[in-house]
């Protein structure tokens, strides 16, 4: 029986990557006068790195006009993230950044249904408060009963250790929960854990491998498109009780 949400935050509950932290990297890069910028697709490349610091050492790493003394390197890439930080808190927070198609609908089943939500993300827990603070309110937290986020997860997805530590503090087992998710990284993770996995297509992974999801769709605000076929397709949105028997359906 479905017992839990586990919600992934970037790319599933917003457009985070695009219009969040590629944005803010750009901006920290200008501010800090680094002679390189990002584009829309090289991000969509570099996005195969989880975390955002480590995906700046990646890339650093190929660029010829980053430093070239390792200890430099770090010490750039501290200061571009810390402020691309900062940056992203400014462009998400006083809801900057609206919640995708669906998403806030579907949060609002499972409060009615008293089925538990937890966040588990890659990202800090500082950069979720600041986008959950602007679009659902200052009391965001009561609508998830764990919140596991860098902090408490270092190992970054396709790790599974973000998963298994929700699990932990829900005390559940993986069969009891559903993870939401956009990228192969974060389906990884979850099936790792052995979590079912529902997949609302982002931006960025429009066209990524899923292998492994239970359902593929281009997002929790329509219907049509997906994988396998959504069980009422006139209904407007993916709702809970669509959840529930592709969750079902997968025992
Ligand atoms: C996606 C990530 C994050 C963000 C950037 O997280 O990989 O690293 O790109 O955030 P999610 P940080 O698990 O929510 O999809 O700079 O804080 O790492
Ligand atoms: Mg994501």
């Amino acid at each position: 029986m479905l017992e839990a949400v586990l919600w992934d935050v970037d790319g599933t509950l917003a457009e985070t990557e695009r219009d969040g932290h590629l944005r803010a990297f750009n901006q920290a890069f200008a501010m800090l006068e680094v002679p390189w910028r990002w584009s829309e697709p090289r991000y969509g490349e570099l996005l195969r790195v989880a975390g955002g610091y480590e995906r700046l050492l990646h890339d650093m790493r190929q660029q010829p006009q980053a430093p070239a003394a390792d200890a430099a390197r770090l010490a750039l890439a501290t200061r571009i993230h810390g402020l691309k930080n900062e940056l992203y808190v400014q462009i998400v927070g006083n809801a900057g950044l609206p919640l995708r198609a669906g998403v806030r609908e579907l949060l609002d089943d499972c409060r009615r249904a008293g089925l538990r939500c937890g966040i588990a993300t890659t990202t800090s827990a500082a950069n979720v408060a600041a986008l959950l603070i602007g679009q659902l309110g200052p009391d965001w937290r009561s609508r998830f009963a764990v919140s596991v986020c860098a902090e408490d997860a270092p190992r970054k997805k396709p790790d599974p250790q973000v998963y298994r530590l929700a699990l932990e503090r829900l005390r559940l087992p993986p069969q009891a929960a559903l993870a939401i998710e956009d990228s192969p990284a974060g389906v990884a993770a979850a099936r790792a854990a052995g979590i079912d996995v529902v997949v609302t297509r982002s931006a960025f992974f429009a066209g990524a491998e899923t292998a492994g999801a239970l359902a593929v769709g281009p997002s929790l605000g329509t219907t049509a498109g997906w994988v396998p076929a959504a069980r009422n397709i006139n209904a407007d949105r993916i709702d809970l009780a669509q959840l529930i028997h592709w969750h079902a359906a997968s025992r």
